[in-house]
């Protein structure tokens, strides 16, 4: 049976109760329709080259755009935000620390796809319960989809010039995910005015300058890619660039501002495990591959793959004061059987005997 208006403008608030309930920290729900701008701006972002080797942020035609494309029927987007902020975790320490392993705040505990998925599940059942024929789907990162601009609308944020979403109690250390539903909802009409201002620390702070002009991102340059999604190997040129940051980046973020209102999160799985917020370099690069797979069993760690976490810790070691302890380190890897990790490894001999 489907829902009458008044029930919709009941369930809309139910569901926003629901999220609350559920680990979000705020929910909202916007239409199917984004203002053209967005598929003109990412057309242009693609057309730069920016994405890279990211062929999958040129494929699935205008379906990223147009959620109702992606899965006909869709008629609301409900969009969610998590806060992931782990306690304490000195990162601005062990950022200035050139021993030790900077990991990105959101790669310290398990993997966030599969706890997103798993509430996005749970609140769309709770939905179910008052309208039984709900059709939808959940997305949380890795399907075609413009999550911050439907975010955006949604009223959970603006861009900032990082081009990431911020929200002025929570800055930008959430995740976001969606619903799409096939129900009429009421949208949110509440879109929140940028707070931006003249303020631009964190194209000032990005350590390899892929934040080109305030709001476009290079992602050939962006430590984040050059880290977690580039495959072949880190040009010579931004490797000094990297510093220690071995799996993503957060400078942007900690140079924002509106970061200082974060709240942590109380989520068991955003905690730091394996000590990732606590060991060096020399440790990290020692983890056999069976160690590797074992320590990042359900972390983001793992989308970069033995060889990659490698050729990463042999940059970070590169950039590293030279010593004893790095020289040996390095010279350990130097027969390994990847040619990638070799051509890293040697890299960084150079760099430390230079
Ligand atoms: C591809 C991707 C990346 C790439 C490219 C980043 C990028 N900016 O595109 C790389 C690998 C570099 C990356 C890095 C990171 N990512 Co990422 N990434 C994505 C992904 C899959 C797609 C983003 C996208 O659509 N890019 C396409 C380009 C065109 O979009 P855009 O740069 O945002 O441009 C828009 C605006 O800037 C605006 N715009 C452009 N020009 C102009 C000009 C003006 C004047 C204005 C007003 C606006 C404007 O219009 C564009 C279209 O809407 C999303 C998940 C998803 N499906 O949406 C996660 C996502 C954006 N990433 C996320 C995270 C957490 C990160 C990292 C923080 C991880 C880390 N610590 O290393 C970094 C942050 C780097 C950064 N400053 O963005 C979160 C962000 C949450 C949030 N608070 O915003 C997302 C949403 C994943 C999730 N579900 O939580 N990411
Ligand atoms: S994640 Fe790092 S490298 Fe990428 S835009 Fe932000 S500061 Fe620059």
């Amino acid at each position: 049976m489907p829902c009458s208006s008044p029930d919709l403008a009941a369930l809309a608030l139910a569901i926003k109760a629901w999220s609350l309930e559920l680990g979000f920290q705020q929910a909202g729900i916007t239409g199917v329709d984004l203002p053209a701008i967005h598929e003109a701006r990412l057309q242009q972002w693609l057309a730069a080259g920016y994405q890279g080797d990211m062929d999958y942020m040129a494929a699935h035609g205008h379906k990223r755009t147009r959620p109702a494309e992606l899965v006909p029927g869709t008629l609301r987007v409900v969009s969610l935000r998590m806060d992931y902020l782990p306690g304490e975790t000195r990162m601005a320490q062990r950022l200035a620390d050139p021993e030790a392993a900077y990991i990105s705040r959101y790669a310290l505990g398990r993997d966030y796809h599969k706890l997103i998925r798993n509430r996005l599940q749970k609140l769309a059942e709770r939905i179910r319960l008052q309208a039984a024929d709900l059709g939808y789907r959940a997305f949380v990162d890795s399907a075609p989809v413009l999550e911050k601009a439907l975010a955006e609308q949604a009223g959970l944020g603006w861009t900032g010039k990082n081009t990431l979403l911020l929200n002025r109690q929570a800055g930008s250390w959430f995740f976001l995910g969606e619903l799409f539903v096939d129900l009429p909802l009421p949208v949110d009409q509440v879109r929140p005015p940028s707070h931006c201002g003249q303020c631009s620390a964190c194209l000032e702070r990005c350590p390899t300058g892929d934040l080109v002009a305030p709001y476009q991102l290079d992602a050939r340059r962006c430590i984040s890619y050059l880290t977690i999604e580039l495959k072949g190997s880190i040009p010579p040129e931004l490797r000094p660039l990297i510093g220690n940051r071995v799996f993503g980046c957060d400078d942007c973020q900690l140079a924002c501002p509106w970061n200082r209102f974060a709240r942590p999160s109380s989520e068991a799985d955003f905690q730091p495990r394996q000590a990732l917020d606590n060991s060096s370099l020399i440790q990290l690069f020692a983890w056999s591959e069976a160690e590797f797979l074992e320590r990042t069993a359900g972390s983001p760690l793992r989308r970069a793959g033995y060889e990659r976490w490698l050729r990463n810790l042999a940059v970070g070691l590169g950039n590293a004061p030279p010593s004893a302890a790095i020289l040996q380190a390095l010279q350990a890897r130097a027969e390994h059987p990847s040619a990638l990790v070799r051509e890293h490894v040697y890299w960084a001999l150079q760099q430390s005997s230079s």
